[in-house]
């Protein structure tokens, strides 16, 4: 009876995988919707890799994303301010992203490929 059973799992293991597709990334696919929350780029004009966070998933390991030292733009469509540091653990320099901001080269700001945490911040 053992071996049907193995069978059967490893047959649902490999659908899992079938239906992530080809346009699956290597990180998890986010969940935020972007339309409202914030969300970051590693590519300038909103292109490359895309990460999205909210109050609850705000990034203090962005290496853990593939995001360390990688973020060109962000969209901040939240209600909220969000920071970005280039330190970890929201420390070091800093930028402020208000509400409604969309930058689409963090080079204008100093910051390309500088973040590495980040969090909606309220002063
Ligand atoms: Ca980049």
């Amino acid at each position: 009876m053992r071996t049907p059973v193995r069978l059967t799992l490893a047959t649902a293991a490999i659908g899992a995988t079938a239906l992530l597709g080809p346009t699956a990334h290597a990180h998890a696919p986010t969940s935020v919707n972007c339309s409202r929350e914030f969300c970051v780029w590693t590519d300038a004009n909103f292109k490359g890799d895309k990460e999205g966070f909210d109050t609850e998933t705000s990034g203090r390991d962005l290496s853990a994303k593939g995001l360390d030292m990688n973020i060109s733009s962000v969209v901040n469509r939240s209600k909220e301010i969000w920071c970005l540091f280039d330190g970890k653990d929201f420390k070091g320099e800093g930028r402020i992203i208000p509400p409604g901001a969309e930058v689409d080269y963090l080079g204008t700001m100093g910051f390309n490929d500088k973040a590495r945490s980040l969090k909606a911040c309220n002063f």
